[in-house]
This record gives structure tokens, C-alpha cells and sequence, in this order.
């Protein structure tokens, strides 16, 4: 007869990655749960959307997943995207237009393989799109490619932006005119191989005591061509002023950096990775700190969860994805909106993606 602990130990398989693990929760599982919104889009596998109004239509920036020879691993070796897609969405029947190719990895010069989540920025007619994808030294950076339209081509620069490495980047441009870049991401995303100021291939983590590693942020430069400050951390704060720690998964930051501003207030979200949520902290100023206040998506059927927020004819949306298009893959999602909605005192209140 088992003794209480020993009842209380769960049937995990040690061997599996928590990729794997995840994914095999997520097959078996995925017919049974009731989605409440359905994938924007199926005729392509999507992910990480960054959504931006621009012209007064809703454009969506997404990675393009695809199908992998690649194993399933918890550094994300399974997520080998290698081109993007942008979509918009009309307003009149909420259906989404998928416009094609606007970015191949084969029109990067630097680039090799596994382009990431991207995000977009409009500047004087022009527009800006921002991604991180691995160089020929297995290093994750970040390139900006440049076009005339929302929907692309976009060209990219011959090199990276200096200065950048890790993930995510999401780009946000503030009331006075201002672009700010936020980016990075732990474990596939390599934040935590820069611990000494340069890439070193041993993973190193702060102690769970300790603050965790934080996402990284800069203004970028007039032209949106590059950084035009070394890049700062993002400090998140608890509610005594402390940051959070490395044992803080509930709450501490993992990837997908988002940022949105609403009465004044900058709303920093982002999410907990291992942990599976989307989390949101605020401040005063584009630089942080950002104080931690709660959850805004609740756990997606997938191992990751990545989102962007945006305003649309006096609405907020969440942009966010799931797996439930491929009945559970992690490396096959699809992305999907909801309305998000700020309470009187600015909370926002917190979504659940299934009935
Ligand atoms: O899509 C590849 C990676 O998975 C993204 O960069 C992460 O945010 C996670 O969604």
C-alpha cells in the first residue's frame, strides 16, 4: 500500500521534455475542449500575432508555423518557420485576409533559420517590420526589414540591428511620437546565455531566490533602422517594490513582451512560459518599472502562449493563439481575437479562451 506522499506524486515521464509532455496532454485532450473564439485564419498554420491598426484597418503580424522534421524539444527546435505572412482583418465581417509571403528567411543575408514572432511599426508611410530569427552561429537576433505597404514585401537590412539578441520584439509607439522596442525571451530564446554581457553557449539562471532574468527594452532611432540607446532591462515589480524572482513562475517573465497604454498608464504583459499564462504589469513611463497585477489569458491548449493588444474603434482586443487547428501539435497554432476589457479602476479582466 502506498503512503500519502507517495499517492500524491504525479504520473509524470521523466524522460519526455515539457514540450513533449505538454503535447502529449494537449493530443488527447484537444477534441474535448469548446474553443470560444475560431482561428482567424486556416488555410496557413499561424502564431505570436501582433496586431496594429493602421489606415483604420486591423493588420496582423504572426509568425507562419509549418510542419518539422525537427524534434520537439523544450529549446523550441520544432518551431522552424522560415518565412511570414501578414493578415488584416475587415471590420464589417471580422474576416481575415491572409496576404501571402512578405518576408522569406532565403532574403535575409544574416539570417538562417526559425523566424520567430515579428511585430510592425508605421512611420511617415512607411512600415517597419521587426523579427528575430537564429544567424549562422545558432544565435537568435533580431532584423528589421522595411516596405512601402502594411501587407509588404518587406526588404530586409543587410545585417541585424546592433546591439540585439534573444526574441519577441514588439514595437510600440508612444503619444509624443516616440518608438520603443521590447524583446526577449529565456530558455529557446537564449536570455539566459548573455548572463556575462556576451553570448556563452552554458545556460546560466539567476537563483530561484533571486530576480528572475528581466525582458529588455530601447528607443530606437529616428529612422527605425536601429537602437538608439544600449538596451535597459524591465524591471517587474511586486506590489512592495520587489522584483520578481526566478521562482516566481506564476509571475515572472518568460517571453512574448507586449505593451499598450491605456488612460495614461503603460500596460506591460507578457508571458510566464512554463507556466502557460499571459500576465500584465503597470507604469508610469515607456522605461518601467512595471508594478505586476494579474493574468490576462488563462492557460491555451499548446505548450506556449504569446498574444499583442490593440485598440480598434473605441474596443481593446487580445490577439492570442492555440493549437486547437492541429487537435494539439505546440509547433502548429493558429491565432484568434477577443474583446479585452479594462474595469473602472483599469484592471483588465481575465480571459478564458474555452467555454
Ligand atoms: O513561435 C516561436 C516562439 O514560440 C515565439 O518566439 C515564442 O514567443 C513562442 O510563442
Amino acid at each position: 500500500m502506498s503512503t500519502n506522499d507517495e499517492k500524491k506524486q504525479p504520473d509524470i515521464d521523466v524522460t519526455l521534455s515539457d514540450a513533449e509532455r505538454i503535447q502529449q496532454e494537449d493530443v488527447a485532450r484537444a477534441k474535448s475542449l469548446d474553443e470560444k473564439n475560431a482561428p482567424l485564419v486556416s488555410n496557413i498554420y499561424t502564431a505570436d500575432p501582433s496586431a496594429h491598426v493602421f489606415n483604420g484597418k486591423i493588420y496582423i503580424y504572426p509568425s507562419h508555423d509549418v510542419e518539422s522534421e525537427q524534434e520537439t524539444n523544450d529549446d523550441g527546435d520544432q518551431f522552424a518557420m522560415h518565412d511570414y505572412h501578414v493578415l488584416s482583418v475587415d471590420s464589417d465581417t471580422g474576416e481575415a485576409t491572409d496576404h501571402g509571403v512578405a518576408l522569406d528567411v532565403k532574403d535575409v543575408p544574416w539570417a538562417e533559420k526559425q523566424m520567430w514572432a515579428p511585430d510592425a511599426a508605421c512611420k511617415d508611410g512607411k512600415y517597419y517590420f521587426y523579427f528575430p530569427a537564429r544567424a549562422y552561429d545558432g544565435i537568435f537576433r533580431i532584423g528589421v526589414a522595411v516596405g512601402d505597404s502594411p501587407t509588404g514585401p518587406f526588404k530586409a537590412e543587410e545585417n541585424y540591428m546592433e546591439g540585439t539578441y534573444s526574441i519577441d520584439p514588439a514595437v510600440f509607439e508612444d503619444d509624443d511620437g516616440s518608438y520603443y522596442m521590447y524583446w526577449g525571451g529565456i530558455w529557446g530564446g537564449q536570455l539566459q546565455n548573455w548572463h556575462n554581457g556576451e553570448f556563452n553557449a552554458e545556460d546560466v539562471y539567476p537563483a530561484d531566490d533571486k530576480p528572475a532574468y528581466a525582458p529588455l527594452m530601447a528607443k530606437l532611432s529616428d529612422d527605425m533602422l536601429e537602437l538608439a540607446e544600449a538596451p535597459k532591462d524591465v524591471l517587474i515589480i511586486d506590489e512592495n517594490g520587489q522584483e520578481l524572482n526566478t521562482g516566481d513562475t506564476d509571475r515572472r517573465f518568460f517571453e512574448a513582451s507586449w505593451i499598450h497604454k491605456h488612460n495614461g498608464k503603460y500596460y506591460f504583459s507578457y508571458s510566464t512560459g512554463d507556466t502557460h499564462k499571459i500576465a500584465y504589469a503597470i507604469g508610469d513611463n515607456p522605461y518601467g518599472p512595471f508594478t505586476y497585477q494579474g493574468v490576462i489569458l488563462n492557460p491555451v491548449l499548446g505548450w506556449t502562449n504569446h498574444h499583442s493588444i490593440a485598440k480598434f474603434e473605441d474596443k481593446w482586443y487580445l490577439f492570442y493563439h492555440d493549437s486547437s487547428l492541429s487537435d494539439g501539435q505546440t509547433h502548429l497554432r493558429c491565432v484568434k481575437m477577443s474583446e479585452l476589457v479594462h474595469d473602472e479602476s483599469g484592471k483588465i479582466i481575465t480571459i478564458d479562451a474555452y467555454k
